[in-house]
Parts: C-alpha cells; sequence; structure tokens
C-alpha cells in the first residue's frame, strides 16, 4: 500500500456553527476556530474538515450553497477564512473544505435564472420535468420527508430535490455545470486548501429517464435509485483529470447508497476517482423500513462485520475512512456506548476503536470530550430540517407524539449540534449571547476545562491515543484480521506489518468476558488500555475496558 500524507492523518471534523462564537450573536464562527486552534492542535490531529461556510440562506445549515466562492458574513467572511488558512498552516495543520455540488441553494444565482423561464440559459442547470397525471414527474420522496418533487407556477414544471426544497439537483449531464463545479474547486485548491469532503457525492448522476422507484424501504431507493447513477465515475474520473490530479490534496466523497460492491470503484488506486468515502453501513445499521425515525435493535456482531467486510474489500485497491459520528448522527457514545454509568470507559473504548482500525481516522467535535445525546422536552427546541420534516410527517400521519419525541431524542441531527462544552459558565463557554441550538445541560461536568485538569479524562485518552497510532505506523497500514467474529460482547482484532504486530481486544458490555483464543505460541505485553488495570497481559476484559497487546 502506498504511503500518503492523508493516509496517516487524523482529521478533526468541525461544525463551525456550533463550536465557538467570538461575536455574541449565538452562532459559532472562524474567530471562535482560531481562538481554539492551538486546543485543535494540542490533540495531535493533522486536518481539519470545515463544514459549509460559505454564503447560505441555512436551510439546512450551509448545505444549501448560494455562493461557491464567499464565506459567510455570519462566519465572519473572507478575512476571518484567509487568516484561519494562514494560521493553519504555520501550525502545520491542513484544511479540508466541504463540497455541496449535488445541488445548490434555491438563492443561488444560477438557480434564480433557471426558474425565470423554460428557455433561460441556466435553466438546464437543474432537473425540470412535467408533471404527470396532475402530480410530480415520479414518486421518489425527499431525504427530508414528503415528494422530492417541487413544482414551480410560473413555468409549470417541476424542479428534483433530493433534500429540501431549497435545496434544489443540479443537472450534471450539462458539461456547463460540470465546468463550474471543477472552476470552483480549482479557485478554493488555488487559495491553498487542502482537500474536499464532497457532499452526497454519489448521488449526482440520475438514473436514465427517472423511474418511479419500486422499493419500500428508503435506503433500498437511495442504493437503488438516487445513488451510483450511470454517468458516476465518469464525472469523478473528469474531476479527478480536470482538477484534482493537479494538486496535493485529499479527498473524500460522502455516499449514501456506497456499499461493498460499489466502494472500491470510487475509491480504487488506480482508477483515479476519489481518495476515499464515508460508506453509511454502520450508522445506518439501526435503521427500519421508515429509516432513521424507524429505530431498530442491532448487535455488535453485525458491527464488527461491517469494519471487517470494508477492510477486505479495499485492501490492497484503495483506503477507507473511519469514523464512528458526524454532524448528521447522533452522538457515538449514546449509540455506540453508554452514556450513563460507563460514558467514561466506553467512550475511551470507542477513541481505541477509531484509532487503531485500517483507514484515515475522523473525529468529530466535542466526541474528544465524550459528548452525548442531549433530549430536549419539547420539538420546539430542535432546529434540524430532517428532524421537524419527519415531526410534521409523523402528526399528519397520526402517530404517537410522545414515543416519537422519544426517536427524535435518540435520532434527532441536532444531537451532533448542540455547541461544543468548553467549560461550566453560561452557556458552556460557546457563546456570551444565546446559543443558536441550546447547549446539553450536561455541560457542568462534562466540559473541556474540566477534562484538561483529570489526567485521566477522556480528552486526555483521545491525545495519548493518537499520538499511540502515530507511533506506531502498523496501526495506520498493517494488515486487520477480525478474530472472534461470532462473540456478541467482544471485538477482537490484529493489526500487524512488518513494523509492529498488536492485538486489540474491545469489550462492549458492561459484564467482564475473556476472550478464549488459542493465541498461547505469543507472548503479550500491555501496551495500552482505556482503563487502569492490574488485570495485565491477559485476554480478560472488565467492563468496557481496551487492550491493545503488543505481541512479542
Ligand atoms: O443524515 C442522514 C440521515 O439522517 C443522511 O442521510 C444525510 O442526509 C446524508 O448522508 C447526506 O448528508 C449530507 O448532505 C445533506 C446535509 O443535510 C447533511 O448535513 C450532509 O452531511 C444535504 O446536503
Amino acid at each position: 500500500m502506498k504511503k500518503k500524507w492523508w493516509k496517516e492523518s487524523v482529521v478533526y471534523q468541525v461544525y463551525p456553527r456550533s463550536f465557538r462564537d467570538t461575536t455574541g450573536n449565538g452562532v459559532g464562527d472562524i474567530w471562535g476556530i482560531l481562538e481554539k486552534l492551538d486546543y485543535i492542535k494540542s490533540l495531535g490531529v493533522d486536518v481539519i474538515w470545515l463544514c459549509p461556510v460559505y454564503e447560505s440562506p441555512n436551510d439546512d445549515n450551509g448545505y444549501d450553497i448560494s455562493h461557491y466562492r464567499k464565506i459567510s458574513e455570519d462566519f465572519g467572511g473572507q478575512n476571518a477564512f484567509d487568516e484561519l488558512l494562514e494560521q493553519m498552516h504555520k501550525k502545520g495543520l491542513k484544511l479540508v473544505m466541504d463540497l455541496v455540488a449535488n445541488h445548490t441553494s434555491d438563492e443561488h444565482a444560477w438557480f434564480q435564472e433557471a426558474k425565470k423561464s423554460k428557455d433561460n440559459p441556466f435553466r438546464d442547470y437543474y432537473i425540470w420535468k412535467d408533471g404527470k397525471n396532475g402530480g410530480p414527474p415520479n414518486n421518489w420522496t425527499s431525504f427530508f420527508s414528503g415528494s422530492a418533487w417541487e413544482y414551480d407556477e410560473a413555468t409549470q414544471q417541476y424542479y428534483l430535490h433530493y433534500f429540501t426544497k431549497k435545496q434544489p439537483d443540479l443537472n450534471w449531464e450539462n458539461p456547463k455545470v460540470r465546468r463550474e463545479i471543477f472552476d470552483v474547486v480549482e479557485y478554493w485548491f488555488e487559495k491553498g486548501v487542502d482537500g474536499f469532503r464532497m457532499d452526497v457525492i454519489s448521488l449526482i448522476s440520475k438514473p436514465e429517464g427517472l423511474p418511479n422507484t419500486k422499493y419500500e424501504k428508503f435506503q433500498d431507493t437511495i442504493v437503488h435509485d438516487y445513488a451510483n447513477g450511470p454517468k458516476i465515475h465518469d464525472y469523478l474520473k473528469e474531476m479527478n483529470q480536470e482538477v484534482l490530479s493537479k494538486y496535493d490534496i485529499m479527498t473524500v466523497g460522502e455516499g449514501p447508497g456506497i456499499d461493498l460492491k460499489n466502494g472500491p470503484l470510487y475509491v480504487g488506486e488506480e482508477r483515479k476517482e476519489l481518495d476515499m468515502v464515508f460508506h453509511f453501513d454502520h450508522m445506518f445499521i439501526d435503521c427500519g423500513i421508515g429509516g432513521k425515525y424507524d429505530p431498530q435493535p442491532f448487535t455488535l456482531n453485525d458491527f464488527k462485520q461491517v469494519f471487517t467486510n470494508w477492510d477486505d474489500v479495499l485492501k490492497d485497491k484503495g483506503w477507507g475512512s473511519i469514523f464512528l459520528g458526524n454532524h448528521d448522527f447522533s452522538r457515538m457514545v449514546s449509540r455506540f456506548g453508554d452514556d450513563g454509568r460507563y460514558h467514561q470507559a466506553s467512550a475511551k473504548l470507542l477513541a481505541t476503536l477509531l484509532l487503531t482500525l485500517r483507514g484515515t481516522v475522523y473525529v468529530y467535535q466535542g466526541d474528544e470530550i465524550g459528548m452525548t445525546n442531549v433530549a430536549f422536552d419539547s420539538i420546539s427546541d430542535y432546529n434540524d430540517v430532517e428532524t421537524l420534516n419527519a415531526w410534521k410527517e409523523a402528526e399528519q400521519q397520526g402517530e404517537d407524539m410522545d414515543a416519537f419525541l422519544s426517536i427524535v431524542h435518540s435520532q434527532s441531527r441536532d444531537n451532533a449540534r448542540t455547541p461544543v462544552q468548553w467549560n461550566d459558565d453560561k452557556n458552556a463557554g460557546f457563546s456570551k449571547g444565546e446559543p443558536w441550538l441550546k447547549v446539553n445541560p450536561n455541560y457542568t461536568h462534562i466540559n473541556v476545562a474540566k477534562q484538561e485538569q483529570d489526567p485521566n479524562s477522556i480528552l486526555n485518552y483521545y491525545r495519548e491515543m493518537i499520538a499511540f497510532r502515530k507511533a506506531n505506523p502498523a496501526l495506520v497500514y498493517g494488515n486487520y484480521a477480525c478474530l472472534d467474529e461470532n462473540h456478541g460482547q467482544l471485538y477482537v482484532y490484529r493489526r500487524w506489518d512488518a513494523d509492529g504486530d498488536f492485538l486489540v481486544l474491545h469489550n462492549f458490555s458492561d459484564a467482564p468476558q475473556t476472550f478464549n483464543a488459542d493465541l498461547k505460541e505469543n507472548n503479550y505485553t500491555l501496551a495500552k488500555s482505556n482503563l487502569n488495570t492490574n488485570k495485565l497481559n491477559n485476554f480478560s476484559l472488565d467492563p468496557w475496558q481496551s487492550k491493545i497487546l503488543k505481541i512479542v
């Protein structure tokens, strides 16, 4: 496997709206990121992925861009951005931006033109169709509830929007659209940006003829109808050739509908498309027919299988990305760990997991202190458009709304968007004003300032684990083999190459567990654990314990 800086990097994801507000308007800003740059650097990470900071009416918090070359004044404008890039580079940090090119905002100049008339030169930048039998052109639904089509009275046609109706999909069939996007990418690379995370890039090529979907489960519709369209790889190859290949940058494509079969097609090194993708196999592991708002139990074995299968399909071909949370899902410790009694141990276990798998590691802001889900009493405290639309739909369908509120508590994207908990001052030290989204009341005991003081904190454990990974390249590049596929509580794997050999054990339960395996031929030393333990170099684990054993 060829060595590359981005394979060895640990990426820290910043959702700027919730990171740190320096102006008191309740919205995080780039000046706030600058203020905390030394903190980010102190984690030992190499790259910041910055969620969208462009001009936007914020129907979907910046994922609806109205100007691709302008930094939103809410976030501090171009000056703040230039300063951020300069300071980051001085400190040896790289900056990856978010490219949202499946759709624009309906307030983007292109769409404003496009909707003027059927023969407007920009009409073909978007996907317009006549209705059928007095309704939309097909039965597609939006990611955020309701039809994926919006009727435009003035020109009497529908336009396609996979997300909100304020996020019309671009028509990538149109070479002018592709040129516009490639120019945007080039514009930011020329400014010195080090890469792009490409939003829903798997959705840019639409299926021929836009046929009705026959699937009941939305996840299936995504895989079979919306994602991986017939021209997707042509478009990515073209983008690579036209612009990506000319710079020493990294790309990670976000990919609903990317699966084990097509994943390697996006990131195969020979194919020259993208460097990495985010697949969602583990993130939708608990979704039922109704999708995210229809949560179902899952097993640890299914969870392990996802990582094992992906390592298997990518090894020797391309490179993976390892993440357990982002701004679209609930908090990883609440979801895959235990945010009650074993909060600290399980948050550290998940950190150990993240930092010992093969692939580039992405840490989402706040996870390094074990931030948890929140449970607001009223839907009026929620902001996320996905949550609010799902709520409206459930109301219309006459669902039990008390029960639905508890689903919101576990599933809402706002779980990951509550402001970062810096200290126990008012608003967790996030803002002197009224935060755009309430802070999680547990900030009084879960916060950065407190964890800075505690050598055993989750925060300091992240620092240690990041340093540990960097000191042991076998954890980055080494082979991976899962050793306990059928154990319901343990996840045990080996990572090895010429540089080192490790056995990594995790106990995903609140009871002690022992790994029974005949591995006696080796000698083990305990290289790291998330718990202070006296059971050193054996295979017994306390509740939510991780151990990294060095094989000598
Ligand atoms: O959040 C999800 C499920 O609840 C995902 O399906 C998510 O909508 C999907 O992965 C796409 O996410 C990305 O594009 C969206 C934006 O709202 C998300 O924040 C972004 O990460 C539209 O741009």
